[in-house]
């Protein structure tokens, strides 16, 4: 038996998303986003769900906070529905919606819990996708007055903040790979648009420095850590590229002032430019106080020509997988937390980690031996990392309960806790017992009875 022990100020979270969670679509004055058109197109999501009711958290808020108390996480991340705040994207502000966000932030300031808190986890109104999305500029201003009105309202409340959630999802998975809405396939398209969310992600930095909003603002980058399948070129150089499109793309304009230079003239000779206006790369290099980092799974990646823009294959190596069938490699974020030390040793915190696991309710539990298994691997990495003296600070596990997995619809679970679609009932499954008891006692006894 080992244990690991956590600092004692660490922070330990969960983490969910407004569209994933809320539903009551079209109450309390919403405007649709582009997860409404998207999911109400055939074929895009799995079974042609949507998030209309999803887990009704928008009623159920309190229910849910509930569920936070009896976990006993000191910090909840969640996001804000733009589309509640400005309903057109652009013009009136709904103060019924910033109401709902002050009862919601309210009620977990009063059961001790800090609220982590994203501004933009892909919900964009669909008014803004109409007119070209993320590569207008128009949609750029519209999220820096959206931010304004969050800032402004929610100083002194909420302390951590987040700009973006996973930029490589909003510009590569949406555009290129045409998977997440808007669903394009274009190489040029995902690049403006990843370019066009760091000017906004700059502009709203230097929005929230002008105001003296209360806190710390970051980023959350996805970061799928690849290893080469051999020890060639080739492979190295396919596994360079695909880490670079998650992390340095977006990282080293943000901490460095310009784009991964091997990645831009590898993208000229694609036939995509970045579209840089002036003054764009100051914007875009406001200095930042933390780092969010999402991980989920670790890829072996082989040179092929075949293989997308990235010509990069991630290959099926036998590893256990999730039941999404993403490989279970926690050493892989040990290294993505190593890998960002090139930034400096900036505070990061982990804003997502977890496995989806559909084990369903059988004799009033569920037993997700699987997920207990995965997490325990993935916070001993995260203990390795601040062992050696990087800065973490927090984790939060996706996600407090099961809930709209995007374009796999309801049929993927990453919960702590269960929801039964139907009736929407919450039941906390063994994994929530496992975290609980972690938080608790603020170590990690390991186990040798798990599953993988
Ligand atoms: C992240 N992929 O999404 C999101 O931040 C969450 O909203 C989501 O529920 C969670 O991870 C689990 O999927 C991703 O296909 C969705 O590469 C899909 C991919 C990556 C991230």
């Amino acid at each position: 038996m080992t244990f690991f022990h956590f600092p004692k100020d660490f922070k330990w979270g969960t983490a969910t998303a407004s569209y994933q969670i809320e539903g009551a679509y079209n109450e309390g004055g919403r405007g649709m986003s582009i997860w409404d058109t998207f999911s109400r197109t055939p074929g895009k999501v799995f079974n042609g769900d949507n998030g209309d009711i999803a887990c009704d958290s928008y009623h159920r808020y309190e229910e849910d906070i509930e569920l936070m108390k009896k976990l006993g996480i000191n910090t909840y991340r969640f996001s804000i529905a733009w589309p509640r705040i400005i309903p057109d994207g652009d013009g009136e502000i709904n103060r019924e919606g910033l109401d709902f966000y002050h009862r919601f932030v309210d009620k977990l300031l009063e059961a001790g819990i800090e609220p982590f808190c994203t501004l933009y986890h892909w919900d964009l109104p669909q008014t803004l996708q109409d007119e070209g999305g993320w590569e207008n500029r128009r949609t750029v201003e519209a999220f820096v007055k959206y931010a304004e009105v969050i800032f402004k309202e929610f100083s002194g409340k909420i302390n951590y903040w987040l700009t973006f959630n996973e930029p490589w999802c909003i510009a590569f998975l949406s555009n290129l790979l045409g998977v997440h809405a808007p669903g394009n396939q274009d190489l040029q398209t995902s690049i403006n648009v990843a370019h066009g969310l760091l000017v906004a992600h700059g502009k709203a930095v230097k929005k929230f420095r002008e105001l003296g909003t209360t806190g710390e603002i970051g980023i959350a980058p996805n970061m799928a850590w690849a290893v080469p399948y051999s020890k060639s070129r080739e492979d190295q150089e396919a596994c360079d590229r695909t880490i670079a499109l998650n992390t340095d793309w977006f990282l080293d304009p943000i901490y460095k002032g310009h784009y991964p230079q091997f990645m831009v003239e590898w993208f000229e000779q694609a036939g995509a430019t970045v579209p840089i206006q002036e003054g764009d790369m100051e914007i875009i290099s406001q200095p930042i106080d933390l780092l969010g980092i999402n991980y989920y799974t670790m890829g072996v990646n082989r040179y092929n020509p075949e293989a997308g823009v990235l010509q990069s294959e991630e290959l099926n190596m036998g590893l256990p997988v999730t039941d999404i069938g993403w490989p279970v490699e926690s050493r892989g974020l040990y290294e993505v937390l190593h890998y960002l030390q090139k930034y400096g040793n900036v505070p990061i915190y982990i804003t997502e980690n977890g496995a989806c696991i559909n084990d369903g309710i059988e004799k009033d539990t569920v037993a997700d031996y699987r997920r207990i298994s995965y997490l325990q691997q993935h916070m001993i990495q995260v203990h390795r990392a601040i062992n050696d003296g990087i800065n973490l600070k927090g984790y939060m596990a996706w996600s407090l309960m099961d809930n709209f997995e995007w374009a796999e619809g309801y049929r993927m679970r990453f919960g702590l806790v269960h929801v039964d679609y139907r009736s929407l009932v919450r039941t906390p499954k063994e994994s929530f017992y496992w975290y609980q008891n972690v938080i608790k006692n603020n170590w990690i006894e390991t186990r040798t009875d798990m599953p993988y």
